[in-house]
């Protein structure tokens, strides 16, 4: 036994596992409140988790119902493909309900076969009647989660230094850029279920180099020399990429934990290339690192209080992470605590930590245009927290619509309101756009001075650039496909007006597919918007590129190897926060 657990109850053992899964709500009153959960959330949530592969401590509770070794392998394999997501690792509720023994055999297997089953109205799936879980599966889910969850391992710096790799040693790297390539208007565009990364050349729309990266991959951001590119994979694997070779490609990689989803890197002015610092959600914590190199310099765990109850959290994942560009600091998110944390990197050995309480469950967000205020959403509570870097302090909370999902938002001056910055939603059509200057508009600062509607609801990503006079917003996840496969976009200087729909699934001229357009992403000039148009694995995926201007199809950029993009980060953009 590695490590355990115990109390009369309890017995704890470690099981080698094979993969498992499952996920489950139901109607006991908790003590936080919780919205309904919408279609298009569960399908954003539902992405397997890395987790289930790893070996895990089990602590065995008499009171459980009974199940064999092999019932609860399965059991945990499905728990960590299907329900994770929602109802966390350790099952102590995000979007989903908390699944903690203390509720679910107080429920008993019955009551909990029919909400496993069937679903709930407050947005659990019908596991049963939609097909997904056979009646046997679903015996299965329920005994399960009766038992203790399985707590995956650790992971500190023993382990990521055994990952380290450094591929080129800073000095036998490029002494100067050795490639012809305009680095500023280069797109990483993340290839989703082929764990790599596109390299494309935004000039010519060529692809530069397929590399190779963790599973799952999801994000990128670059150095603030923009020399670098990191990316990040859903099994917390991150890789550096330098973009001065003659073909770029990886020069190091690290895993930073089990199970991640962020990167950033110090923006500050003298910090440029000097520190990346990366989020994970297994274990709850984030990695600051040698920009350069990726070794691990100091690992921060995130678990602790939360806000409002301030009940202790065992698994708060770190969400979106933003790097300061005025000060030396890190504005790292955690969900479940429902906190924001200004990390000061000048002394890493005497870490500053400003902990800022804002709301759960904070989720992902940008710079407003002066970059002083950070805006991030916390989705449960369908609020946007309105963060004051320069004074370290929350701004303030401003109610917006369902489940609000800005990406990082879209700033632009309002032809009445002034400078504000927009965020769509998950849950409903409505675009909120928010006052973000507290001088010469105090009496709009931190307000929805107007809803905009989109099409439906499904939204992910807006955008818009200082050049633009255009609003773009994707919706993804809607559950009518000519929607998903379809984006508005609105005039900002007449926001009265309806937004106009682009078929970008139909220009792609792509076959057979979900096609869900994702992500607009400006090119340098801001005179292009680039659009993923994401199917699975086996059908073919493209990228369009829309005229800002005019709005008239561009380019399609199809290649076999573009399997499954989603994200993707123009250099320029990516490295200044333009959005
Ligand atoms: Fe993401 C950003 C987490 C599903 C594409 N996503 C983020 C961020 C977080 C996050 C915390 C902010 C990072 C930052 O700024 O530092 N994403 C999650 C999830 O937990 C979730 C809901 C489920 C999961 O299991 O991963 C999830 N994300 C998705 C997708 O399904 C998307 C559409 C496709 C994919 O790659 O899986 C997706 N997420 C993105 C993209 C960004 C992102 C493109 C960056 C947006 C930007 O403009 O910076």
């Amino acid at each position: 036994m590695k490590r355990g657990k115990s109390s009369m109850a309890h017995v704890a053992v470690w099981v080698a596992v094979v993969p498992l899964a499952a996920g489950i709500a139901f109607a006991q009153p908790t003590k936080q409140e919780r919205q309904p959960v919408t279609e298009p959330e569960i399908r954003y949530q539902a992405g397997g988790s890395p987790l289930a592969q790893e070996e895990m401590m089990v602590a065995v509770n008499p009171k459980s119902p009974p199940m064999t070794k092999a019932e609860f392998d399965k059991a945990r394999q499905i728990y960590f493909e299907r329900c994770a997501g929602c109802h966390g690792v350790l099952r102590k509720g995000a979007t989903g309900k908390p699944l903690t023994t203390d509720k679910t055999i107080a429920s008993g297997t019955e009551y909990l076969k029919v909400f496993i089953k069937y679903g709930s109205p407050a947005g659990m799936p019908n596991w049963g009647t939609a097909g997904e879980l056979t009646d046997a599966e679903v015996d299965l889910m329920a005994r399960y989660i009766q038992h203790e969850p399985p707590q995956p391992p650790e992971w500190g710096l023993k382990e990521m230094k055994a990952s380290w790799k450094v591929i080129i040693p800073p000095d036998k790297r490029p002494r100067k850029k050795e490639n012809a390539y305009n680095i500023d208007n280069i797109f990483a565009t993340t290839l989703r279920d082929t764990g790599e990364v596109a390299l494309i050349d935004g000039d010519t729309k060529k692809i530069i180099n397929i590399v190779k990266t963790g599973y799952a991959v999801h994000i990128s951001r670059t150095s603030g020399s923009k020399r670098y590119v990191y990316t990040i994979g859903r099994d917390g694997r991150l890789n550096l990429i330098d973009l001065w070779m003659e073909r770029p490609d990886n020069v190091a990689e690290i895993k930073i934990g089990l199970e991640a989803r962020s990167v950033e890197t110090s923006r500050a002015k003298g910090y440029e290339d000097k520190l990346a610092v990366a989020g994970a959600y297994w274990p709850p914590q984030y990695v600051i690192m040698k920009g350069d190199t990726l070794e691990p310099l100091r690992i921060m765990g995130t678990r602790g209080m939360t806000v409002g109850d301030q009940e202790y959290h065992p698994e708060p994942r770190v969400a979106a992470i933003v790097g300061n560009h005025t000060k030396p600091e890190f504005v790292v998110n955690v969900k479940e605590t429902g906190k924001v944390l200004l990390v000061n990197y000048t002394d890493l050995a005497n870490l500053t930590v400003t902990e800022i309480e804002a709301a759960q469950y904070l989720h992902d967000g940008g710079w407003d245009s002066s970059k002083r205020y950070f805006m991030v959403a916390a989705n449960q509570s369908n609020k946007i927290a309105v963060i004051d870097t320069k004074q370290g302090k929350l701004a303030k909370l401003v109610d917006v619509d369902k489940i609000p999902h800005p990406g990082r938002g879209a700033n632009f001056v309002h032809p009445k309101f002034g400078p504000v910055w927009a965020t769509g939603h998950l849950g409903s059509e409505k675009i909120a756009l928010i006052g973000t200057d507290p001088v010469k508009n105090k009496a709009h600062a931190w307000k929805v001075v107007q809803m905009l509607d989109g099409q439906g609801g499904g939204n992910l990503f807006i955008k818009t650039h200082p050049k633009s006079t255009n609003l773009w917003v994707d919706t993804p996840l809607n559950p009518d496909a000519k929607i998903a496969q379809s984006v508005a976009v609105f005039d900002i200087r007449d926001l009265s007006k309806k937004p106009e729909v682009l078929p970008i699934a139909e220009w792609a001229g792509v076959g057979e597919g979900a096609k869900r357009i994702v992500q607009p992403e400006y090119n340098k000039a801001g005179d292009e918007v680039w659009f993923a148009v994401w199917s699975a694995k086996n059908q073919e995926s493209a990228l369009v590129v829309v005229d800002d201007k005019t709005r008239k199809l561009k380019a399609v950029i199809k290649d076999p190897r573009i399997i499954t993009p989603t994200g993707h980060f123009n250099v320029y953009n990516t490295t200044y926060d333009i959005y």
